[in-house]
């Protein structure tokens, strides 16, 4: 017979598993952290404490206690490690005096919340974002230089927080920076994996990779809460029972239980005192023996079961359009919108008892795509197995607090899981699904009568020899509001992907175009243009990006577009030093530098990038260099571990560039290099020191894109299709000061149905060249045939990227460039018009539009 026991105190208690399985729950339940309850509450700490200190010397002081005692170095102690963990306690102290104000003020108020469910947050570095939002960057730059500490150089010593993929984790970090800068109740749930994104190294041009253990010198920012741990469910059977009341209500037993520890991170507004949080989940096993081998005499075997438990959280899944169907992954998803409400719920309940009357009313989750979708049955299983409420009424609160974010228009990229799988592993939650299913598919029979292919096509249950659980489906049947990321993504999800689900509620499709935190994307990233910005207009851009505008009057100004292209050299020379220290290659930073950072994916298509550096080389070696403008291009960025065809495109960058880069005769017109592991942090660096931004993708693929608005924003110039938000950028813009090229997402759609690259290639000498540069092998002489798959792939009437089909226009855009970088006075006045229409852009207004459409709250002040 299974036992399951728990330790209490020095006894270990056995239950049979199913007899006493309520007793059970009922002391799991208080024991899960600390039996031992406060019996009274000490006034000391309840009186409030002085505030900190916030000059120069305040930090000063701090500082040294912290690294003195709390850390005990001294002065033989050689890592700035430690220098900057003693500056991060300093500062963690300020956070949490806000963050408590802010958690009062919040429940004074009785104010309306939201929660932001994402299983990545790529925050990035935090030190020199929480100075600057605190306001003291003067005053922390003093005392460090007064204690012999230069700021930047302890800044550098934090490890990139890379909890995240690409666009859709960055756009999380940068939604909590404008939350809390607009004062808005929203708190963050995500996971707080022990590796994050790999790090990437460039061997013989393949990418290699490499574990990232961020968290192996300890996280000084994070703060543990083991007293909202919470446990999370896994595998067992569901079984029906009569409650005292005598309603039958089902329950989940035969458990594999996970214990959910919160630790904290501390989310500062900009200049106004509030301080959000942003809770990371991590797994750790209970302490429950799998007493079976525990008297088998196993011991070692038992104890070893707790890393199961513990793997959960290990690592991030480093794919960011696609994922095939991992039990670890599921479990992932399920650990994150379990332990998130239960802990929302439980603080309900201290508050308002069973009561969940006006819960709909005070609470929203906004998922972050469908990783966290299951959040929508786990909050009916809460509610009803847990809190016993009727089915109705669990579904008029979950159908009114749910509300779903797409980012993506890639049908491969859509989540599916097995119904096996499910039922192994959640089977309550897969008996929910079913039902919600079943009363929803009624709703689509007495919609639309006898319509049983519209009824197949929209189950959230996709029949056949496997059957699976459509994500996507469940999220929209269970939320009142699903948005896309820019106008073009929203209208083609509507058109296309939902349009059954449109027809069905248009009221709750709408758009809510992506941004970028001004905060860490201009200011701190380009502090030089900042302080110009500031000396023009103000300092009211920072939190009013649209002001931006203002700067459209000094377009013509001979003396600030003089300091205007000074600060552009300035980050040119920085980012060159970068790449000299990367890669030890030396760049001129008078060339214009031509920039494509970003995810490697086929659809964003660097092969129409590389394939015009070709072009340009094919020129320089046949003399075509009458006026000439001498070209750095950039690339950079991931590919996912298992995208064979991402891999081989790196490798095809890295031989296209080591042959130009070792030709003296190319150099003075062209240089291309790939800078190895793209983070966020080295998007600080290139987005300031850019000149063109690469925004090439098929249109209709691109959902958004967030890239595009950071080099918009520091005034580099955009080479782009009518995709994503590129549309609403040229819009702001204005087509004379944006390259446009290529096909529509119409046009794509069209030539599809009779696509001949071959023909193309054909007809266009210049094409044709680069095309016999690739076949006959030049790229790579003494690796065989390893670019064969794209050039099959290029080749081929099948080509869902039709790359081949927009090089010429792209070309033709690029010739356009190119001139307009020799008239050195008109691109830098393109340059400033670009910064100056950048101000939709920020995650400000995006942020608003999302308050005031969908989560409707008002800022409460602290
Ligand atoms: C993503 C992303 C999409 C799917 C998965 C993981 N999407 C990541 C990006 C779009 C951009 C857009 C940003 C922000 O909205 O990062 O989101 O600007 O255009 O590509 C994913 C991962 C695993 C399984 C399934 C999907």
């Amino acid at each position: 017979m299974f036992l399951n026991s728990f330790e209490h105190g020095n006894s270990l208690v056995f239950f049979k598993t199913t007899s006493s399985w309520l007793a059970m729950e009922k002391i799991k339940k208080t024991i899960l952290w600390d039996t031992k309850l406060k019996q009274s509450n000490p006034v000391s700490t309840l009186t409030e404490l002085p505030p900190l200190g916030m000059n120069a010397n305040n930090i000063k002081e701090d500082y040294r206690r912290y690294f003195s005692y709390t850390l005990g170095r001294d002065k033989y102690c050689r890592s700035l490690h430690y220098s900057y963990s003693a500056l991060v306690l300093t500062l963690r102290d300020r956070l949490l005096e806000r963050s408590k104000k802010t958690r009062y003020a919040y429940h004074e108020s009785k104010c309306k919340r939201t929660y932001y469910l994402s299983l990545e947050f790529l925050m990035g570095r935090m030190l020199s974002n929480a100075i600057f939002n605190l306001g003291i960057t003067d005053e922390v730059f003093k005392g460090m230089q007064e204690l012999g500490l230069i700021l930047e150089e302890v800044s550098e010593a934090e490890h990139d927080a890379g909890l995240g993929n690409g666009g859709l984790g960055r756009l999380a970090a940068c939604f909590l920076d404008s939350c809390a800068t607009l004062q808005l109740p929203v708190m963050g749930y995500g996971i707080r994996y022990e590796y994050g994104m790999f790090r990437q190294y460039i061997e013989n041009g393949e990418q290699v990779e490499e574990p990232d253990h961020w968290l192996r010198d300890g996280n000084p920012w994070e703060l543990e809460r083991p007293e909202y741990t919470c446990r999370v469910h896994f595998g067992g059977r569901t079984e029906f029972y009569r409650s005292d009341d005598g309603r039958m209500l089902a329950r989940w037993v035969d458990t594999h239980d996970v214990l959910a520890v919160p630790y904290d991170i501390a989310i500062p507004g900009y200049g106004n005192g509030t301080v959000n949080t942003l809770r990371l989940w991590s797994s750790a096993a209970t302490d429950e023996f799998d007493l079976g081998e525990f008297h088998a005499g196993s011991y070692p075997e038992s104890i070893a079961s707790k890393n199961a438990a513990e793997c959960i959280t290990m690592v991030l899944y480093p794919n960011d359009a696609s994922e095939n169907g991992k039990v670890l992954r599921l479990k992932q998803q399920y650990f994150l919108a379990s332990a998130s409400l239960q802990d929302v719920i439980c603080h309900w309940v201290q508050i308002h008892g069973n009561d969940f009357s006006k819960f709909a009313e005070k609470n929203c989750f906004q998922m972050n795509d469908t990783h966290p979708t299951i959040a929508t049955a786990e909050l009916m299983r809460l509610l009803m197995d847990e809190y016993r409420l009727e089915w109705d009424a669990a579904w008029n609160i979950t159908r009114h607090v749910m509300s779903y974010t797409n980012h993506t228009l890639l049908p491969e990229a859509l989540e599916k899981w097995p119904v096996r799988m499910f039922q192994e592993l959640l089977p309550r939650l897969l008996e929910i699904i079913y039902e919600i299913n079943a009363h929803f598919v009624s709703e689509v029979a007495r919609r639309w009568p006898g319509d049983i292919e519209r009824q197949r096509r929209m189950s959230i249950i996709e029949d056949g020899h496997d059957s699976y659980v459509r994500m996507a489906h469940l999220a929209i049947v269970c939320s009142f509001s699903v948005n896309g990321v820019a106008a073009l993504h929203t209208r083609l999800l509507t058109e296309g992907l939902f349009r059954d689900f449109y027809e069905m509620w248009p009221e709750k499709f709408n758009n809510k175009t992506n941004g970028v935190t001004p905060r860490r994307w201009l200011a701190s990233a380009n502090p030089g243009l900042g302080r110009l910005i500031t000396e023009k207009i103000g300092n009211g851009w920072i939190t009013d990006l649209s002001q931006l505008h203002l700067l459209k009057e000094f377009a013509d100004d001979k003396e600030f577009c003089l300091r205007w292209r000074e600060i552009k050299q300035q980050n040119k020379k920085r980012l060159a030093a970068f790449v000299k220290a990367d890669c030890d290659i030396d760049i001129d930073s008078s060339v214009m530098f031509d920039v494509q950072v970003k995810r490697i994916h086929e659809y964003k298509r660097q092969l129409l990038n590389i394939l015009h550096v070709i072009h340009l080389y094919d020129r320089v070696k046949r003399g075509d260099v009458a006026n000439w403008t001498p070209r750095f291009v950039l690339f950079g960025g991931k590919a996912a571990p298992g995208y064979a065809m991402a891999k081989t495109i790196i490798k095809l960058i890295n031989n296209v560039a080591d042959v130009i880069n070792d030709d003296p005769k190319i150099n003075e017109f062209l240089k291309v290099v790939f800078l190895p592991n793209y983070r966020v942090t080295a998007m600080e660096i290139i987005a300031s020191g850019t000149d063109l931004s690469e925004q090439i993708s098929t249109a209709g693929k691109e959902a958004s894109g967030t890239g595009n608005m950071k080099f918009m924003m520091n005034g580099a110039l955009t080479i782009g299709t009518l995709d994503g938000a590129n549309i609403e950028i040229r819009e702001a813009v204005g087509d004379e000061n944006f390259f446009l090229f290529g096909m529509t997402a119409e046009e794509v759609a069209e030539l599809r149905k009779n696509y001949d690259p071959n023909a193309i290639i054909r007809a266009d000498e210049d094409l044709l060249h680069v095309m016999q540069l690739l076949t006959s092998g030049h790229f790579n002489q003494f690796e065989y045939k390893i670019f064969d798959a794209i050039i099959r792939s290029l080749t081929s009437p099948g080509d869902p990227w039709m790359t081949i089909a927009d090089f010429r226009s792209y070309v033709n855009a690029q010739k356009r460039v190119a001139e307009a970088y020799h008239d050195q006075e008109k691109w830098t006045k393109m340059s400033i018009l670009n910064t100056a229409s950048s101000g939709k852009f920020s995650t400000d207004r995006t942020i608003s539009e999302y308050n005031n459409d969908i989560w409707k709250m008002s800022p409460v002040p602290v």
